[in-house]
């Protein structure tokens, strides 16, 4: 039997844009209790309302940085005063700074890519495995990446922060084992969110050549697959899956049509 989403509580980091607000509206849609972070706080209070719109029975919203472990324990307490239990952690916050290569790139950027994408996960499953039922159904969802899998020039830092995530949700399936905590992580390749404009800096027209004239995945694909995982039947775990989109065969092979 499938495992019942209706009523339940998910908190999804990184969810004012791309993976995490599309995620938000499509576990809205299945009726669950909703807690969101991230930074921007106008963005996030739009995507709760979105989420609400498609039919969360409660969404809850609060700043989150999870690069720091003092936001994340305040975060954290402040989740407690929502509820005692969660169903569903999804650790989505994360990106990437910068496409330079190892000679040239800065400090800064490796830090800000290995802080969210690594320490913010471990820090945010930390904070929230007191909270996640030991029940037969409840998920840990951590949102990877293809460049956890394949290296690219100029993503060193940031193929190895997914890697490295890769290698969290391996040592926390094996933490979790007998817990009946579920472990996953959901790793895309090319997907036209906000992501290329966060590591470009805000350089639009560098951007959208990233998905010219090739049909990326969207946000909402994402989110219908964290959907589908969690609402597995309680016995199953989806340890991995590497999402792309057709055009995609592989990192350095990506069908883009000529202009018209
Ligand atoms: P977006 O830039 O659209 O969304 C990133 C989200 O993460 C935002 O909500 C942002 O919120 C949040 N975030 C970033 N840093 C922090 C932080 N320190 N603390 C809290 N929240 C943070 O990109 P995507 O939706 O594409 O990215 C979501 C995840 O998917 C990331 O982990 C990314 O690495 C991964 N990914 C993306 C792919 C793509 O091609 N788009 C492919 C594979 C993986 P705010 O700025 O408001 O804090
Ligand atoms: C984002 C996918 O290939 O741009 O994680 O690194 S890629």
């Amino acid at each position: 039997m499938n495992y019942d989403l209706h009523s339940k509580w998910v908190l999804i980091t990184g969810a004012s844009s791309g993976f995490g607000a599309a995620a938000a509206r499509a576990f809205g849609a299945k009726g669950c209790r909703l807690l969101l972070g991230a930074r921007r706080l106008d963005r996030l209070q739009a995507s709760a309302e979105a989420a609400k719109a498609a039919g969360a029975i409660e969404v809850w919203h609060h700043p989150l940085d999870v690069a720091s472990t003092a936001s994340v324990n305040n975060f954290m307490a402040w989740v407690a005063t929502k509820t005692q239990g969660l169903d569903v952690l999804i650790n989505n916050a994360g990106g990437a700074h910068g496409l330079d290569p190892v000679a040239t790139a800065t400090d800064a950027d490796w830090e800000a890519m290995l802080q969210s994408n690594v320490l913010g996960v471990l820090r945010m499953t930390r904070g929230a495995l007191p909270f996640l039922r030991k029940s037969e159904g409840s998920s840990i969802i951590n949102i990877g990446s293809y460049a956890g899998h394949v290296a690219y020039e100029g993503g060193a830092a940031y193929c190895a922060a997914k890697a490295g995530e890769r290698k969290i949700t391996q040592a926390l399936r094996l933490e979790l084992s007998g817990t009946g905590i579920r472990v996953s992580t959901v790793d895309p390749g090319l997907a036209e969110t906000e992501f290329s404009l966060v590591r470009f800096k805000g350089d639009t027209a560098r951007a959208t050549k990233t998905y010219e004239g090739t049909q990326p995945l969207t946000a909402d694909d994402v989110a219908e697959t964290l959907v589908w995982i969690a609402g597995r039947p309680a016995h199953v775990n989806i340890d991995e899956l590497l999402i792309k989109c057709v055009d995609q065969a592989a990192m350095h092979k990506v069908h883009r049509r000529p202009r018209a």
